[in-house]
């Protein structure tokens, strides 16, 4: 897509070509062709179950000239566990199954072999994944790298009857079976999806956008709740900084009482630094839309509303938008961007804009601690 240089001066210290930020930088390689649509996932239930542990072996040993020689049943080896491990390599929770076996350890042999213990199996989780019980109390916050939750523990293997050879019993005939595998049930949440969240009413132009400014591939269409899960995309800049923006399924009027895609869409936006809102410039009263945005993310949680924000004017391109765009500027007292996601008219001056944005949150964040820590 090639973008338009048009600009539009339309709000105060928006264009302010002192800022030395960072250039965003135009994708050079083309989007996948792959035609399965991939999603963000951010929530996911699992079901852990931990190897069991193998069985320990009766057996005698018989030699040529005794053939009473003494037990010899060797151990079972130990199941394995389910361990969850915090890497960097994994963005979400789509390559989660709902269902995630570890695997059991051997039987224990004659001759006092004792059986393999089994490898555990361990599934990588993104920096920031909280881990719940399905009663929703928290067990694990896991924010650091290489940090490891045993979601089941494998069964412990049973002894082989040589184990319980003693002075007074010199022939057992027992031995112990694998102890079972631990199996559990979690919900795992991913804490933060994005540096920045699209919100807006359905048909805004959402997914549009984030096709325009990144290689993520959101289905687009012109009727509402065509996306009804998020999408995430990467926008580069040329200091190698990387922001992830997340396209998020339309918001409606009564959201926070769970109507439309409801409650669980406003969790999404819940895990975003920062809140665009995307107003649609072809409907007649722009300001209503951004008051119902706003209205139910207040609704939802106060914390919320307090976001860092931007308000993104789109679909400039289209006629009357000029109009609607000076009505929605008397209403609105805050900086506004006018663009068109589908033409590109003006995107880079809003991706400059979200790399300010970023780099000031990026910046208190970075106040905020060496204040809880002046060490
Ligand atoms: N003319 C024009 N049309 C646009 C622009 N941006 C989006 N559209 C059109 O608006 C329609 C809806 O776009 P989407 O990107 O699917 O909207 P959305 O906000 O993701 O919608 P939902 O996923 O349903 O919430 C599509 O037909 C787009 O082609 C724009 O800047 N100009
Ligand atoms: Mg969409």
């Amino acid at each position: 897509m090639s973008y338009s240089y048009r600009r539009f001066h339309c709000s105060r210290c928006l264009h302010n070509e002192d800022y030395n930020t960072a250039i965003p930088l135009r994708r050079k390689k083309a989007r996948s062709t792959r035609t399965t649509n991939q999603y963000f996932v951010d929530m996911k239930q699992v079901k852990t179950i931990g190897g069991n542990g193998g069985d320990g072996a009766i057996s005698f040993l018989r030699l040529c000239m005794n053939d009473r020689a003494g037990p010899d049943g060797g151990d079972g080896g130990h199941g394995g566990h389910v361990i969850f491990e915090v890497s960097p390599d994994v963005k979400d929770l789509a390559h989660f199954k709902p269902l995630i076996n570890a695997d059991h350890g051997e039987q224990g042999y004659n001759k006092d072999c004792h059986g393999r213990n089994a490898n555990h199996t361990v599934i990588k989780v993104p920096i920031g994944t909280i881990v719940r019980n399905t009663n929703g109390d928290i067990l694990a916050d896991m924010d650091e790298e290489g940090m490891m939750f045993i979601a089941a523990r494998g069964g412990a293997g049973g002894h082989g009857n040589a184990f319980f050879a003693s002075d007074t019993q010199q022939s057992p005939k027992i031995a112990e079976i694998g102890a079972v595998g631990e199996d559990n049930q979690y919900v795992l949440e991913i804490k933060s999806m994005a540096h920045v969240g699209l919100i807006g009413l359905p048909n805004a132009g959402k997914s549009t956008l984030l096709r325009a400014i990144s290689r993520a591939r959101p289905k687009v269409a012109p009727y509402p709740f065509t996306t009804v899960k998020p999408h995430l995309g990467m926008v580069l800049y040329d200091d190698y900084e990387q922001i992830a923006v997340a396209d998020l399924p339309g918001l409606i009027t009564d959201s926070h009482k769970n109507r439309g895609l409801g409650v669980m869409f406003l969790k999404h936006a819940e895990r975003c630094a920062a809140l665009l809102f995307i107003i649609d410039l072809s409907s007649n009263a722009p300001w209503k839309q951004l008051e119902t945005l706003k209205h139910e993310i207040e609704q939802f949680s106060t914390r919320l509303s307090q976001r860092p924000q931007l308000i993104i004017a789109n679909k400039i391109d289209l006629p009357g938008a000029e109009e609607n765009l000076n009505l929605l500027k008397q209403h609105v007292d805050v900086p506004i961007i006018p663009i068109s996601a589908k033409m590109g008219t003006n995107v880079t001056v809003l991706l400059k804009q979200i790399r300010i944005l970023y780099d000031k949150e990026v910046n208190r964040k970075k106040n905020e601690t060496s204040i809880e820590d002046p060490m």
